[in-house]
């Protein structure tokens, strides 16, 4: 073969390794020295502080982690919203995770979760991980920041130019989730989330109906809010006749169960629902009865969804592996932040399960950020919960994802693209008394004062 023939079917690099073995050896070495150095990364960063921001611009409590770094003005923020036990994650961070990892390289994202997960010898647990996740983000939107790349870019690069976001409809009756589910729809959602309340029950999603007595302490025996289970298996299936009827087949339509039945209620449910085409039906059990999905799964084709409850990856491994489920939806700072939430992800693809991270409004505009530039990046993408970012929230958190025809897009911007206005935080304090999603766990109980699993 020629030299030409040779060259012609090189390129690139190759092609100038080539060319300089065939060259005399003082041409190859002057050549050399006037290629531009090798890309070394980027310079040690520090971690010099680690601070909370607390604030509930529309009522919901948030807890955001801010790293901040030795390059003056260089910092990162991270979701570490355990909404109901918010103070609790907020000592966690400034008195355990702030003196730990003050001083460590910036870069060392696996290393500061590995050694800060073993940290407290007892480990995992929603106040640990919600810790741990805070910083985890917040080093990942450095990163991005460093690279002046979105996020998205170091996790792959895109692989579809949005995510499918779901619409919350909910209702006192039908009529009113239809109108709602309207509402979603005229706005550019194709997935609706419904929800409708079953009169004289305190109904997961729906605003209760349920009469309380707070005059004497909820318990056993003063059950206040009320819930059981049979009425409402009744309602579903009717709800989504009414839907499919007045809404037609394109919606798709998804429904939380909120872990409220047992067993055979869940199959029975699953079956009365499988000609109204769901999206997915989502935690029908609580991570309790995990066992209880290699049962249901024989008995339904309808798409399952699991998972905000989880904290470990040990407890849900096995309905990914002998895939269980169709959707995993854990809440990705309850987990510990986006390192682990990238290995659900990666795993899941292997398995056919896709990603649903858990997104309501407990969840951070930094955390819908981090999902998203997972879900832009990853194959197995299913879908991203959440409708809009209310105004307050945009005002407080500069920068956050567009929703636009049902789509969450990214900014664009480097890392995580969000800035925390903290002046605008702090004009947002948490509310005194039972926080916003705080108000019915572990005071809803059986007409008999069992209480319920949540
Ligand atoms: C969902 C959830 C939430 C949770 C809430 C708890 O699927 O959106 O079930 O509404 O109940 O995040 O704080
Ligand atoms: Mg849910």
């Amino acid at each position: 073969m020629r030299r030409r023939d040779v060259v012609r079917g090189m390129s690139g690099g190759l092609l100038a390794a080539a060319g300089a073995a065939l060259l005399p050896e003082a041409v190859a070495a002057r050549r050399a020295s006037q290629r531009p150095p090798a890309a070394r990364g980027v310079p040690p960063l520090k971690i010099t502080d680690i601070q909370t921001i607390l604030t509930a611009p529309n009522g919901i409590r948030l807890v955001i982690v801010k790293v901040l770094t030795s390059e003056p003005g260089l910092v990162g923020y991270g979701c570490a919203t355990f909404t109901q036990r918010a103070l609790v994650v907020q000592t966690a961070v400034d008195q355990y995770l702030r003196p730990f990892l003050v001083g460590r390289n910036v870069d060392e994202i696996e290393d500061i979760w590995q050694s800060s997960y073993v940290s407290s010898y007892w480990r995992n647990g929603g106040v640990l991980f919600n810790a741990m996740s805070g910083v985890d983000i917040a080093l990942w939107d450095i990163k991005g920041k460093r690279a002046n790349m979105p996020l998205y870019q170091l996790l792959g690069g895109k692989v579809r130019k949005g995510a499918d976001c779901y619409y919350h409809a909910s209702g006192r009756d039908f009529a009113e989730v239809e109108d709602n589910a309207r509402k979603g729809m005229a706005e550019g959602f194709r997935h609706v989330r419904v929800q409708c309340a079953v009169p004289g029950l305190a109904t997961y999603g729906a605003r209760s109906t349920g009469a309380t007595d707070r005059t004497e302490a909820i318990g056993p025996t003063n059950p206040g809010r009320i819930w059981e289970s049979a009425a409402y298996v009744r309602m579903v299936p009717q709800l989504f006749e009414h839907l499919r009827t007045t809404l037609g087949d394109e919606v798709e339509l998804l429904h939380d169960v909120h872990e409220r039945v047992q067993l055979n209620e869940a199959i029975n449910l699953c079956r009365a629902l499988e000609p109204y085409r769901l999206f997915f039906l989502e935690d029908p059990f609580p991570p309790e009865d995990n066992g209880y999905f290699r049962l249901l799964r024989q008995q339904t084709s309808i798409p399952l969804a699991m998972g905000e409850l989880f904290n470990t990856v040990q407890e849900f491994l096995p309905l990914i592996s002998e895939r269980l489920i169709d959707f995993i939806r854990v809440h990705i700072s309850q987990i510990g932040g986006l390192s682990p939430a990238r290995k659900v992800q990666a795993l899941s693809e292997f398995f056919g399960v896709r990603t649903a991270w858990h997104g309501p409004g407990d969840a951070s505009p930094v955390a819908h950020a981090a999902q998203l530039a997972l879900e832009l990046a990853s194959y197995n993408f299913g879908i991203h919960e959440g409708g809009r970012f209310p105004p307050e929230t945009r005002e407080v958190f500069r920068g956050c994802p567009v929703i636009e025809n049902g789509y969450m897009l990214a900014t664009e911007a480097p890392g995580l693209g969000i800035e925390v206005d903290e002046t605008l935080a702090a004009k947002f304090p948490f509310p005194p008394g039972p926080p916003h999603f705080d108000y019915s766990w572990g005071t809803t109980r059986r007409r008999d004062g069992t209480v319920i699993r949540p």
